[in-house]
């Protein structure tokens, strides 16, 4: 390591001393002007990784569902996952380090990691479509070059096409080619294959409106529009073009609001979908004919995700095993469905795509989504292997065309991460195939009324949880006081957590009726702010 070159270098990207920023659930993420140096690290950093990993790393600058100011940076790890735990720490300790102790520390984190800086070091960089981004992301290639890693930069993507740039990177092409166009041929291919086996053509199942959040997925949904035209019509709003980033619109809006986007025209009954500004969540929605709007949910992609395939995995006969992950988030009427009338097991994880992912892993099928809309289904190999082999050695007609449709499903979900593009096209498929309107998804259950709060405290981190995130372990008499509320209602429940990408606390409540879950949440939120150092206006 040239640690004159690195301290010159880090020069040109000075830390504003005393600022202390974390690596969280999604990376670090904060105002734009605070990342210059925490840009240039993270491409250190990527060049460490990817030297000790003997792969290739990602590195992504998005802040997603975040407003337009803010900006952010994560790690991509080898396949296609979020970056190693113990990794995490080192990229907080590496962005805090005061000027002058950057490459001491960086020497620090090779040691500890027996980091072999003789081996070679490849990256690969994306960026969404804020106005920072491109300055930012120019930042870690500083970072990459100055240790002398090699580099692509992709430019504008999702954060779910860089993700499937890596791991197909480090799969030697198996899973598919490191490129746009690969990524659009290979969704629009499985997506083709399997709409075909159906029978219905009715055009207006094969329309879909999209908010784009004004974000990335606006331009990449273009780019790839016309692989799929022939078998689904999406129609953009949001693209970018007016309005603001998030603002007003995109699956965030959506979920936590309950509300239609702004900037989409909604006629009655129409399929519409919001992605979030770096096209990793998806939630549908639609206006019934009296004008109410409806959510769709990540809980109800889940559902009609698993339910398909739990029919394919009967028609073929396979004794394969299928799980759902969800998070305390999930609506407690999901859970009860998936368990009760659908007989597949559920479990539960902390907020945070990384632990629903390494969950979701256990299992031969494994299907993942947070309740805000992120998440996929992974397969394990041996069960990729097995229906790979059963598409060519069945000689059943009907089993076969089972199991070919499951390796569609398989090539269509991007399994290194949760993918708007990839999620949408699975579900018009299973619609289309199912010959399902929304309003007849939308029945599959009824979502238990529910209500999300923010409050504010001197320290988020006085609140500690167990049993993932329902359970409230400090400070001392609040779980407590959270269950003597909650039994004041029917079908009730409550949680609290520090939230991991806000200086918040959030408070998540649901019961028989909106009213009581709005007041159960206000309750809830009373407690959090006198027993755990509320600031400001008493909610
Ligand atoms: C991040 C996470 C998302 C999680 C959310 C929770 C990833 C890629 N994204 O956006 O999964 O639901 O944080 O935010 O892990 P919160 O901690 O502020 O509630
Ligand atoms: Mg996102």
């Amino acid at each position: 390591m040239d640690l004159d070159a690195i301290t010159e270098y880090s020069a040109l990207h000075p830390k504003p001393s005393g600022l202390i920023l974390q690596y969280g659930t999604a990376g670090f993420r904060t105002k734009a002007e605070h990342l210059d140096h925490v840009m240039f690290r993270m491409g250190l950093l990527a060049v460490l990784r990817s030297k000790q990993t003997k792969s290739t790393i990602g590195v992504m600058v998005t802040a997603s569902h975040n407003p337009e100011e803010d900006n952010g940076v994560k790690l991509v790890d080898p396949l296609g996952e979020m970056l190693a735990p113990s990794w995490e720490e080192h990229a907080t300790c590496l962005a805090n380090a005061e000027e002058q102790d950057m490459p001491r520390v960086l020497m620090d984190i090779s040691v500890k990691a027996a980091v072999n800086l003789q081996q070679d070091a490849f990256i690969v960089i994306g960026r969404d479509t804020r106005p920072t981004s491109e300055k930012l992301s120019q930042s870690v290639i500083d970072g990459v070059t100055v240790l002398e890693g090699q580099f692509h930069d992709y430019g504008l993507v999702t954060t779910p096409q860089l993700h499937y740039m890596v791991y197909c990177r480090n799969t030697s092409g198996q899973y598919g080619e490191a490129t746009l166009e690969g990524y659009y041929q290979k969704l629009s291919k499985a997506f083709m294959e399997l709409t075909k086996q159906t029978l219905c053509s009715q055009d207006e199942y094969r329309s879909l409106k999209v908010d784009c959040a004004n974000g990335i997925g606006a331009l990449k949904l273009k780019e790839m529009e016309h692989y799929v035209s022939q078998g689904l019509s999406v129609q953009l709003f949001n693209d970018g073009t007016k309005g603001k980033l998030n603002h007003l619109c995109g699956a965030d809006f959506v979920k936590s609001h309950q509300k239609p986007p702004q900037g989409m025209e909604m006629k009655s009954n129409e399929r519409c979908c919001s992605f979030d500004g770096d096209a990793d969540r998806i939630v549908y929605h639609y206006l019934d004919v009296d004008g109410h709007f409806h959510l769709i949910d990540g809980d109800k992609i889940a559902t009609l995700i698993s339910s398909f395939l739990k029919e394919l995995l009967l028609e073929i006969g396979e004794s394969l095993n299928i799980g759902v992950v969800q998070t305390a988030y999930a609506n407690g009427s999901s859970t009860r469905y998936l368990e009760e009338v659908m007989k597949v097991p559920v479990y539960c994880t902390k907020t945070g795509v990384k632990h629903l992912h390494h969950k979701a892993q256990e299992f031969d099928i494994g299907v993942y989504f947070e309740a805000n809309g992120h998440g996929t289904v992974l397969f394990s190999k041996a069960a990729e292997t097995k229906i790979r082999q059963l598409t060519k050695e069945l000689e059943d007609e009907k089993r076969k065309a089972a199991a070919k449709m499951l390796e569609n499903v398989i090539d269509l979900f991007n399994q290194a991460a949760g993918d708007a593009i990839s999620d949408m096209l699975v579900i018009e498929a299973i619609l289309t195939l199912k010959d399902l309107t929304i309003q007849q998804w939308d029945a599959l259950y009824m979502d238990l009324p529910n209500r999300q709060l923010k409050v504010k405290v001197a320290d988020r981190q006085v609140i500690s949880t167990t049993d993932a995130e329902r359970q409230v372990v400090t400070p001392p008499g609040l779980q407590e006081a959270i269950n003597d509320l909650v039994k004041k209602y029917k079908l009730s429940r409550a949680f609290v957590r520090p939230s991991g990408t806000e200086d918040i606390v959030r408070v998540y409540a649901e019961a028989d009726s909106q009213e009581n879950a709005d007041s159960l949440a206000r309750a809830v939120s009373l407690a959090v702010f006198q027993l755990a150092g509320g600031v400001g206006e008493t909610p």
